[in-house]
Parts: C-alpha cells; sequence; structure tokens
C-alpha cells in the first residue's frame, strides 16, 4: 500500500476522519503511532557480542523528525501533509522535549546511539528514566528561574517492558521496570536505549519549583537529572540514583548473558561496558560482587573477567568535577559494595603505594576515576588535546603504569540530526552540488572544495544561510518577543554556562563595544550577540554571569543609539529543540574556553558543519578543526593550553594587574557595577560576579580579553568581505566529515568494543 493510504487509514481508524480534517493534535498522535508502526517493520540489530553504553545521560532531543530521516520517508510524509494543508513543522512543535542530559556529555551518548545503529552494530544506551529530566529555565527580573519539565505524556516514545529488578540499598530495598525507547538507524535496523525507573516513585512529591523532599528515596529517585555540568553536587541521592542505574544496568548484562547460555567465565567475549564518565564506575564493583556472591567465582576470577570487559571515557579535567564520594556516603548507600571497593584498594596498595594512584585516599574519600582506570581495559579522552593533557599531566600517574590502556576517541555528531534534519536547505543544496553519498559517508564532504570557487554554488549557499536566520528570527519574535535584524552578523555562544567557558568574557566585548559605539565609533557591520545557556541553580557565579547577560540586553536593546549596531539576545531554556533552529542560522561559532579546559567541545563540530566560522582558542576539538581548515579559515586567540597550565602550577595568575594596567578592560569590567548597569540590575549579582573577575577570576577571562576583542573585531572585518567568507565557509563545511560520530563509532568498534 502507498505511504499516503496507509496513513489515510490510520488517520481515520483512530480518529474517524481523513488527515484534513484532523486537529494538530490528532494528526501528530497519528503520526507517532504510524512512525511506531513502521518501525516495527524494522529489524532488531543483533549480534553474538553486545556493547552496553551505560551513562546517567542521554539528551535524545524530539525524535519524530528524526526517526521519519532515519527511516527514509520524511519527504514523503512531508508531502502528505503538504497535500493535506498540513505541516511536519507544526507537528514537530507539539511533541514535548525529553531533558534527560545537561549538555555535551549526554547529547554524545544520543549521538552515540544514532550511528551504533546506522552502522548496524549491537548496542544499547542503560540509564534512568528522569520523569523531570533537567531543569526548564525562565527568567523573571533578569534572573534565571528553574521549574521542572514536564516531557512524559501518554503519548511517548516510551515502551514499558515487563521486566524489572530488586534494588538493595543498604536501608531500603525498591523494585525497578525497564522501559525501551527504540533507536532508528539510519537505513538500518532497531536499536535500544535502555531506561530504569524504580516503581514506587511519586510525581506529587515535587511542588512548583524544582524542590521536592530528599529523603524520600522510594518515591524521589527517579524524579531529576542532576542539574551539574562538570560541577560536582555530591549528595547521597546522587549516589543512590547511580547505584540504582548500575545495579540494573549489572542484572540485564547477567540476564542476557544467561538467556543466550553463554558461561559467565566468558563475560568479556559476549559483552563489553562503555563507563560514561564515572557516573556509572560502580557497574565494576557490582558486577564483581554479583559473580563472587551469586555464581560462585574466585574473587580474581571475577576481578579479572569484568576488568576484561570494562571500558571508560573521561570527559572533563576540573579537578572539581572528579567524582571522589566519602567511603561513609557508600557505607550508608552501598554497604555490600563497600567490602569489594577495599579488596580492590588493598590490591593496588600492595603492589603500588604512591599515593596518587590509590582508589580509597587518606581522608577515607573512593576516587571513582581511579576504579575505572585500574579495573577497566581501557581509559579514553574526547579529543586529541585532552587525551594528552590525561597522560601528560592529570592522568600522568597512571599513564606510567598503564601506557597500552590510554587512548583518544576525538567526540562527533550525527549528521543525520546536526544536517539532514535540521537543516533541509543545505542538505539539499549538497545533494544538487555533491550527490547523496556524504549521507552515508560524512568525509564525501569534501567534494564541496571542488565548488569554492563556483559563483553559483556560492550564492546559493548564502541564500540558505539567509533563509535560516531569517526563520530564525521569526521564531524569536513569536517566542521571545524580540525583533533581529537578520542582515546582521549572527554571533552565537550556546552552552553551559560555566566560568571556563567564559561566557563573562563574550559578555566583556559587548560592554566594550557598547561603549565605543557611545562613543562615536559605529561598528561598519551590525552584530547580534546571541546566548543559551542554562546555569546549574547551586552555580551562584554562573547565575549572576546570566543575570549581566540579560542586564546588556536590556540597556543595550533599548538605546536608539547603539541597537542599530549591536543586540544581544539570551534565548529561554536553551535545549536540543533550540540548537536546531539558532545553528543553521549561525554566522560565528563562539568556542573561547580556556585553554585546556574544554575536553572537546561538540557544538563547535555542528556550527562548522552547518556554515558557521569558528572564533576559538586552541581548545578541545578546535585543534582539530584547526588543524584541518588551516589558519587562513578560522580565528584563534588567546593563551596556549601549556601556558595555562604552567599559570595554575605556579599559581602566578593576578587578574587585577591586568585590570589596572589596561584601560579597555577595567573600563569594561567597571561597566559591570556603573550606575547604569545597577539602574536595570541588582547590586549584589552585579558586586558579587565584579569582585570575582578582579580578584579571582579563576578562568582567566581578564588573561585574554585584550587578544578577543582583537580577533572578533577582525572576523566582523572580514564578515563584510562576502566573498572571501562564503569560502572560508565551504572550507568548513568540506572538513566537517571527520567530526562524524559514524567515525567516532567506528574507531570506538575498531579499538576497544571489537563488535560483528
Ligand atoms: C559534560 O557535558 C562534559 C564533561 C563532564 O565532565 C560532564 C558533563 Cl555533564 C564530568 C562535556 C565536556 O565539558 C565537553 O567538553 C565534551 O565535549 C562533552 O562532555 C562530551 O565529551
Amino acid at each position: 500500500m502507498e505511504l499516503r493510504d496507509r496513513f489515510e487509514k490510520l488517520s481515520a481508524k483512530l480518529y474517524g476522519r481523513p488527515v484534513r480534517q484532523c486537529t494538530e493534535a490528532e494528526l501528530f498522535h497519528t503520526l507517532l503511532v504510524f512512525t511506531k508502526e513502521l518501525m516495527a517493520d524494522k529489524k532488531q540489530i543483533t549480534g553474538e557480542r553486545k556493547l552496553y553504553y551505560i551513562s546517567a545521560e542521554f539528551l535524545i532531543g524530539k525524535l519524530l523528525s528524526n526517526n521519519l530521516i532515519n527511516l527514509g520517508v520524511y519527504d514523503e510524509i512531508e508531502k502528505v501533509l503538504n497535500e493535506s494543508g498540513k505541516s511536519i513543522a507544526m507537528l514537530e512543535n507539539l511533541e514535548p522535549e525529553p531533558s534527560l542530559g545537561n549538555g555535551g556529555l549526554g547529547r554524545l551518548a544520543a549521538c552515540f546511539l544514532d550511528s551504533i545503529a546506522s552502522l548496524g552494530l549491537n548496542g544499547c544506551g542503560v540509564g534512568l528514566l528522569y520523569h523531570f529530566g533537567l531543569f526548564k529555565q525562565i527568567f523573571n527580573n533578569h534572573l534565571q528561574n528553574a521549574v521542572r519539565n514536564e516531557w512524559i505524556t501518554d503519548q511517548s516514545w516510551l515502551t514499558k517492558t515487563d521486566l524489572s529488578f530488586d534494588v538493595k540499598f543498604g536501608d531500603r530495598t525498591v523494585r525497578s521496570t525497564m522501559y525501551d525507547i527504540d533507536v532508528v538507524g539510519y537505513d538500518n535496523g532497531i536499536g535500544k536505549l535502555h531506561l530504569f525507573d524504580v516503581n514506587s516513585v511519586d510525581e506529587s512529591l515535587v511542588g512548583n519549583g524544582i524542590d521536592f523532599d530528599k529523603n524520600n528515596i522510594e518515591k524521589n529517585l527517579t524524579l531529576f537529572l542532576y542539574p551539574d555540568d562538570s560541577d560536582e553536587a555530591g549528595h547521597l541521592l546522587r549516589i543512590y540514583q547511580q547505584y540504582f542505574m548500575v545495579s540494573n544496568a549489572a542484572r540485564l548484562i547477567i540476564k542476557d548473558m544467561k538467556d543466550a547460555g553463554h558461561d559467565l567465565h566468558e563475560l568479556h567475549k559476549y559483552a563489553v561496558v562503555q563507563i560514561n564518565d564515572t557516573h556509572p564506575t560502580m557497574v565494576i564493583p557490582e558486577l564483581i560482587r554479583i559473580l563472587t556472591q551469586e555464581e560462585y567465582f574466585t574473587m580474581d576470577d571475577a576481578i579479572e573477567v569484568v576488568s576484561k570487559t570494562c571500558a571508560y571515557t573521561n570527559h572533563t579535567i576540573l579537578a572539581e568535577a572528579l567524582e571522589k564520594w566519602p567511603m561513609s556516603y557508600l557505607e550508608k548507600v552501598v554497604p555490600v559494595l563497600v567490602p569489594i571497593i577495599k579488596e580492590l584498594n588493598n590490591r593496588i596498595r600492595k603492589n603500588n603505594p604512591d599515593p596518587v594512584i590509590q582508589i580509597i585516599d587518606d581522608e577515607n574519600k573512593v576516587h571513582m576515576a581511579h576504579i575505572d582506570i585500574h579495573y577497566g581495559f581501557s581509559t579514553n579522552g574526547v579529543a586529541a588535546i585532552h587525551t594528552d593533557i590525561l597522560k601528560d599531566s592529570e592522568l600522568s600517574h597512571f599513564y606510567k603504569l598503564y601506557p597500552e590502556r590510554f587512548n583518544n576517541k576525538t567526540n562527533g555528531i550525527t549528521f543525520r540530526r546536526w544536517l539532514l534534519s535540521c537543516n533541509h536547505g543545505l542538505a539539499k543544496l549538497f545533494d544538487e552540488t555533491i550527490g547523496t553519498g556524504y549521507r552515508k559517508d560524512a568525509t564525501e564532504l569534501k567534494k564541496l572544495l571542488d565548488h569554492k570557487d563556483d559563483q553559483v554554488f556560492l550564492d546559493k549557499l548564502d541564500e540558505v544561510k539567509k533563509a535560516n536566520k531569517q526563520a530564525f528570527v521569526d521564531y524569536v519574535r513569536k517566542t521571545e518577543g524580540v525583533e533581529l535584524d537578520p542582515n546582521s552578523v549572527f554571533d552565537v555562544q550556546v552552552k553551559r554556562l560555566h566560568e571556563y567557558k567564559r561566557q563573562q568574557m563574550n559578555a566583556l566585548y559587548i560592554i566594550h563595544k557598547y561603549l565605543e559605539i557611545k562613543a562615536g565609533k559605529k561598528p561598519e557591520t551590525p552584530v547580534t550577540c546571541i546566548f543559551g545557556a542554562k546555569a546549574a541553580p547551586a552555580y551562584v557565579i554562573a547565575k549572576d554571569i546570566i543575570h549581566l547577560i540579560l542586564v546588556l540586553q536590556e540597556i543595550i536593546n533599548k538605546d536608539p543609539e547603539v541597537s542599530p549596531y549591536l543586540k544581544v539576545l539570551m534565548v529561554t531554556n536553551y535545549n536540543v529543540s533550540y540548537a536546531e533552529k539558532i545553528i543553521p542560522a549561525c554566522d560565528i561559532s563562539e568556542q573561547i574556553s580556556l585553554a585546556s579546559k574544554e575536553a572537546s567541545g561538540t557544538s563547535n563540530m555542528k556550527f562548522m558543519l552547518n556554515g558557521a566560522i569558528t572564533l576559538g582558542t586552541d581548545d578541545g576539538a578546535n585543534v582539530e578543526i584547526h588543524d584541518f581548515v588551516g589558519d587562513e579559515n578560522i580565528y584563534i586567540f588567546g593563551a596556549k593550553s601549556d601556558e595555562v597550565i604552567e599559570h595554575y602550577k605556579k599559581a602566578d595568575y593576578v587578574s587585577r594587574d591586568i585590570y589596572n594596567k589596561s584601560k579597555v578592560v577595567k573600563d569594561a569590567v567597571d561597566f559591570i557595577v556603573s550606575d547604569k548597569a545597577l539602574q536595570v540590575g541588582n547590586k549584589e549579582n552585579l558586586e558579587r560576579l565584579y569582585n570575582d573577575i578582579i580578584n579571582k577570576d579563576w578562568f582567566m577571562a581578564l588573561l585574554d580579553l585584550e587578544d578577543y576583542i582583537a580577533k572578533k573585531d577582525e572576523i566582523l572585518k572580514d564578515y563584510a568581505d562576502r566573498e572571501k567568507w562564503k569560502r572560508m565557509v565551504v572550507v568548513n563545511m568540506a572538513n566537517a566529515g571527520f567530526f562524524s560520530s559514524d567515525r567516532t563509532i567506528e574507531e570506538y568498534n575498531k579499538d576497544i568494543w571489537k563488535l560483528k
């Protein structure tokens, strides 16, 4: 039967009406059911050996359009809907976004699931079903407020399974249920994301905001995702969540092995576990516990088998983000693991008493990453420079012990979501220009270089960007009530709010420009500075930086002298769906972290692919982007990572010295507490931020500020040279192929997982 007829038949069956007469809500539901039916026709991916990608976060985003694209029917469905006077875009708006991640780490896990299924690899994701996920952000009086995000509805992608386990904590036992979300491979079979929920969860525990009774573990365990990105909350509830996740994962793995008739002594032959940062680390002692206590393994055998099964990915070098749990916490929550962890620690200590590599330190804290490195067979970083820093400084003592275990896997992004789905205009232009081969083999984007001087192509490229900017302007008018100029340069910094990412440095640039314009120096190219960022609710300075940006937005956009040349927008509740609208509209991609601190970054890759030019430091994957496109096609500034690491070692960075020496810096910083700013903003927030910058500035925003201002003025000047700019854009897009998560997953598979 034709797709159209099947779709009409379904709407008739569900609502007794043809597609043309259905309401939007009815059509959304019809399309959801329809898509699920198409998915049910696909084969489940299987294999002898299986990957379990355990992660506390899977930031999957909306699934409807993506699933239709991966099923290969998006265009046809769009046509069917259009012919009945409907559009797929309006149905997309009705889908709630699952917010099961904070930022890069969670989105990476989602891109990986897409690539694993698209490559036909036998792997699944294992995580938690957070009922409200990450908080939803709203702004009041130029301040961030957090409210709950309800994303689970009756019409969702979740399927309840009948798999259920008991999870025993020190002080209570809870029962779990596994829910599944199907992952559609692009032109391939179906993979699975398994999300565990606690049966006794109680949503009514949550009031208006995001506060709830922290002690009622049975009821609150799976209500929220911890709103941290790299920063550590250090709460007992987090350990409850982590053990709940890995205990279920371990039970699932053992069950799969037994169902397949495998001898658990050969676990490492049939299963491989990827531990996504240290949040799932307890899976190591938990598997060892089960094998020794329930499967009659000797401790030696259990440790050997589990060590050959587990691999670990590190995502940060920020010391404050490395999980270290007080032994007393573990004794309360997971007493059954304590003797195992002590045994693992003793075996290391006996051989090698060097304090820096111990699992349990002299304050009786358990270093989770140390468990992974000693008792896993692989440790990887997420970009070349990050892995080098791990080897040379952060984990150098471990690298000396186990050089063969360390490896790099530079992050990647799925081009299905971050090109085909979010930028139809660009994908279509690529199809016309170089054929569709790049959809399966992203390195074919290289062919775009043949069209670097093809004026017709360059002009079409410009048209695509213009249309995307206009679409964004229209969206922002509707949702934020802000009017933007589509002819201005769109300069974008979207990522979690963190001092090391240095949104405050970007804000200081904006102040500098504002002061210049007020002094009569009008810039040639009008620029729109766009931000999107959530701050962890407990991260005070991060919230102050949001406050500053919202205050600048108010002052600048309302000043008729300034706003024709400069505008500021911080979008509300930046999330995956918002990213899909902003990234295709961007001209300048801000990747300005303090060198050495951003492990990789992944939005840098999304922007490059969608035709933006990077303004950044030599940090994370920017370094590799720089290598690919060459000096002429990227704008790099600021201190290098070795210089930064030296400053930290010598503790010789004094931000006040820079403030005192440079008038440009001083004027910009002083504006934060000027009368003008205080008329709009709060004294408390602005003074705290001001004092932090001149007295601490832990991530050295002032160190790079002047260099940043110079580079940014240079890139803005170059934007006016349209022909030069378009060529830079082509070189960037042509070199984006390496950053496909298909390449990343192929590397994981070749070096670590060895599936198929
Ligand atoms: C996170 O998103 C990242 C690192 C973390 O360290 C935690 C979270 Cl939630 C514990 C990010 C990195 O900051 C970013 O550079 C990287 O691209 C991303 O993980 C994926 O590897």
